[in-house]
């Protein structure tokens, strides 16, 4: 392989025991794992608080074609190379005000993103303490969107330059957020079977939730797809309540709609979820799970990697979600 065909940034699901090997590579960009509890480390691991269910023990990796420098900003860890910016920030939450937890994390993401000219973001993960919690009278989610609200630019325009993202619960402590951050923009894709997050009727988040259903981003000669997570919502609503089959299927619909609006705005040549190259499945309960990944692969077929993880979704009634990514030419 010459080396202009290394790609600027790979991801891949790759199996746990290559650990080792990819931790001590100087191009690993982040290693992100999955545990009990979440850890933002100084190196390149990262563990997320949502345990790998058995069966799909896979790690996500990021790669660089350049030897990635590392740094701190206030208490977010970052990896950069000459396009891109990689970080990851965990937080205790307080308790009462994960909104203010979210708007630190929101703020110290933003002046580092301004400070080393890294300001478009691209893909988002937040994971946050038991996601459906009231406090004051608002669930835990919404008032982490009035955090992220209070914390991003509104200013004119910025709907149409919103970042695929994911807003998971753990049963952690701490808030964990990781992201990859791009010198130059990516292109936003909405779902036209949903209104746009952003839209949401404010019984949702009294504020709008800023994330975009998938992004496309140019790296070198590759193309990306971010999905973002994704459930069983069809307009804003909650469909098939605590059905399990039924609402994969729905996430899975919506899944496939993001990959052909993807495909006819940035020319892919894919045309359903059985097309990405990677499926994470959030479930909330696990004696799902072999119903569920039967399911799924006699949807997807055999060629996706996928990743099931024990995690809590942001609605009460939402039994699972699903998010995906598609490397390519
Ligand atoms: C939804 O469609 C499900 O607030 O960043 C999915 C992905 C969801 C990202 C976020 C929320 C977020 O509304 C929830």
């Amino acid at each position: 392989m010459t080396s202009r065909h290394i790609p600027l940034l790979d991801i891949s699901y790759q199996q746990r025991q290559t650990l080792p090997d990819v931790v001590s590579d100087p191009y690993t960009l982040a290693v992100v794992d999955y545990d009990n509890h979440s850890v933002a480390t100084e190196g390149s691991r990262i563990l997320v608080g949502t345990p790998a269910l058995a069966g799909s023990e896979l790690v996500e990796i990021w790669r660089t074609r350049d030897i990635p420098e590392s740094g701190t900003f206030e208490s977010i860890h970052y990896r950069k190379t000459p396009d891109l910016l990689f970080g990851q920030i965990r937080l205790a939450s307080d308790d009462e005000h994960i909104e203010n937890t979210t708007r630190t994390i929101y703020q110290q993401i933003s002046q580092l993103q301004q400070e080393l000219s890294y300001t478009h973001m691209i893909r988002i993960w937040n994971y946050m303490p038991w996601i459906t919690r009231e406090d004051d009278e608002m669930e835990r989610y919404q008032s982490f969107c009035v955090g992220r609200h209070q914390a991003i630019d509104t200013s004119r325009g910025f709907k149409e330059h919103l970042p695929a993202a994911t807003a998971i619960g753990t049963h952690d402590d701490n808030i964990l957020v990781y992201f990859i951050a791009a010198r130059e923009d990516g292109i936003q894709i909405e779902n036209p079977r949903q209104v746009s997050a952003f839209d949401y009727p404010a019984q949702y988040a009294p504020k709008s939730p800023a994330f975009s259903r998938a992004m496309v981003k140019q790296w070198g000669s590759q193309k990306h797809l971010y999905i973002s997570g994704t459930a069983s919502i069809l307009g804003h609503e909650t469909r098939h309540r605590d059905k399990l089959i039924e609402q994969l299927d729905e996430c899975l619909n919506n899944v496939d709609v993001l990959v052909k609006e993807a495909d006819r705005q940035a020319d892919l040549g894919i045309n359903d979820a059985s097309g990405l190259t990677g499926i994470k499945l959030y479930l909330r309960q696990q004696d799902d799970l072999e119903t569920v990944t039967s399911h799924l692969r006699k949807r997807i077929g055999d060629g996706p990697h996928v990743m099931v993880l024990l995690a809590d979704i942001c609605r009460t009634d939402l039994l699972l979600e699903v998010e995906g990514f598609w490397v390519g030419e």
